[in-house]
């Protein structure tokens, strides 16, 4: 009879190759090393270390996917994943920040933007030198971004954008922001701007009283007749396309990382119940705790599984819209109930930031609503299977 490894049935690293392990290893020890001592400060009193962005850059963190002629390292989507398991296992909010300068500003950069404003953008961001954000929902239009009401108007050399973007993960303290906003000079499509710290009319408020993903910055982008030269558009997309391209590789990192979340929930409940005693033995040693601990870890090996499959498929760029959406859905729905159930496994404890698990239950609610909310993918599903639209 083959061994049972109950911290991996599926035997998940036996189907990684040697560069995946050695990037993941290279990602989990610095999450452990450096990341998991300062979270608790900087989740109890809001504060996002900026230095931790430089930190990722100088380990090849941010961007991983990009070519290396642009700062990156060329490396594959699973990798991407991986990394985003390691550092959301510490905490979602160093995810954001990841996942949002990874997917969200560089890659568009990188797929529709011109070869100039590669050059200059990418490799500042790949070393974590500049922080950038992602624009695209507004206070009255989130869900359906169709219908945002951010205006680019065409002028000489360039264009002057207008409008309020809300919710937006670095905008504080980014210098670059992509925003999404709808041009008169393409027919009212929305089009894709490179905006920088300093122009004009750009104002990046801080969202404050916000009681998840803490350690993550969360702003707004104001922006009022803000100038921007013709060379910041980002000329290669055009319409909803454009922002979707790069929430496809968001999504399917979070749900990488959601299970990374998850794992350490279970892992903090496997231990807790098993030192806990309670009536004389180990809690443990009950069949209400052994079933829970059962249901996260099938719950996580599938996620985790279906999460590696999803990643194969994006390498040979079979990746489908709608297996991303499936696959966000499913893992941030699951890594939440397991947050939760983890944090009533510790008790009166469990309320205590000292174990991290209300922590994981406070982020997961955001990670479970951002990038899509756990609805609008059922909508996305619903859609693909009755070939029926929903959404209104
Ligand atoms: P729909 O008619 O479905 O599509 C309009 C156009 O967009 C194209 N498209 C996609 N393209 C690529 N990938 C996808 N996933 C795409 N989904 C749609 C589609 O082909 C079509 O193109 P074309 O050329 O025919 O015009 O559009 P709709 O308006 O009916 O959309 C409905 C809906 C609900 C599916 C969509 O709007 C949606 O997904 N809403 C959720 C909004 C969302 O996810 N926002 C995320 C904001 S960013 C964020 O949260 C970052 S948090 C980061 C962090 O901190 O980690
Ligand atoms: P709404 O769209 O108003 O939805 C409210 C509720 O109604 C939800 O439960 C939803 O599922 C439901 N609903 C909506 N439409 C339907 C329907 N047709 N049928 C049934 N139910 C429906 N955005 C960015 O652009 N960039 C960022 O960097 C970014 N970072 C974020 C960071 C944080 C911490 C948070 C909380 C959000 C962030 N967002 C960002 C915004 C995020 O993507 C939106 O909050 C999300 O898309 C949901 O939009 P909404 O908040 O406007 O909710």
């Amino acid at each position: 009879m083959a061994p049972f490894d109950w911290a991996d049935p599926f035997l998940l690293e036996d189907q990684l190759t040697d560069e995946e392990r050695m990037i993941r290893d290279t990602a989990r020890a610095y999450c452990q090393d450096k990341l998991a001592s300062r979270v608790t400060e900087a989740n109890r009193h809001e504060i996002f270390h900026r230095e931790i962005m430089s930190e990722m850059g100088e380990l090849g963190l941010l961007g991983p996917t990009v070519p290396e002629e642009y700062g990156g390292v060329g490396a594959n989507y699973v990798s991407y994943g991986l990394v985003a398991r390691e550092v959301e296992r510490v905490d979602s909010g160093y995810r954001s920040a990841m996942s949002v300068q990874s997917s969200l500003v560089m890659h568009p950069i990188f797929a529709y933007g011109t070869e100039e404003t590669r050059k200059k953008y990418l490799p500042k961001l790949a070393s974590g030198e500049w922080v950038g954000c992602f624009g695209l929902t507004e206070p009255d239009h989130g869900s359906d971004p169709s219908s945002m009401i951010t205006r680019a108007k065409k002028v000489d050399g360039g264009y002057l954008i207008s409008g309020a973007k809300n919710w937006i993960t670095n905008s504080p303290i980014a210098d670059v922001a992509v925003v999404w906003a709808k041009s008169d000079a393409h027919d009212n499509k929305i089009k894709g701007f490179v905006l920088e710290r300093g122009m004009k009319g750009f104002e990046t408020p801080k969202i404050e009283g916000k009681f998840s993903l803490r350690a993550s910055v969360t702003g707004m982008i104001m922006m009022q007749d803000v100038f921007v030269p013709d060379e910041n558009l980002l000329p290669e997309v055009a319409g909803l396309a454009g922002p979707f391209g790069c929430l496809n590789r968001a999504r399917y990192g979070i749900a990488w990382g959601a299970m990374g979340a998850a794992e350490f929930c279970w892992h903090a409940a496997r231990q807790y119940t098993m030192d806990r005693k309670q009536f004389g033995k180990p809690l443990a040693a009950t069949q209400l705790i052994q079933k829970k601990l059962a249901d996260m870890e099938t719950e996580i090996s599938l996620g985790l599984q279906g999460a590696l499959r999803l990643g194969r498929l994006f390498d040979e760029h079979r990746a489908p819209a709608e297996l991303i959406s499936l696959m966000k859905r499913n893992n941030c729905g699951k890594a939440l109930d397991i947050a939760r159930v983890s944090r009533d496994m510790h008790g009166g404890n469990g309320v205590s930031d000292e174990y991290g698990v209300i922590r994981h239950v406070m982020n997961l609610e955001a990670v479970n609503t951002y990038e899509g909310t756990h609805d609008i993918h059922a909508l996305i599903l619903g859609r693909a299977q009755t070939g029926l639209q929903a959404f209104q």
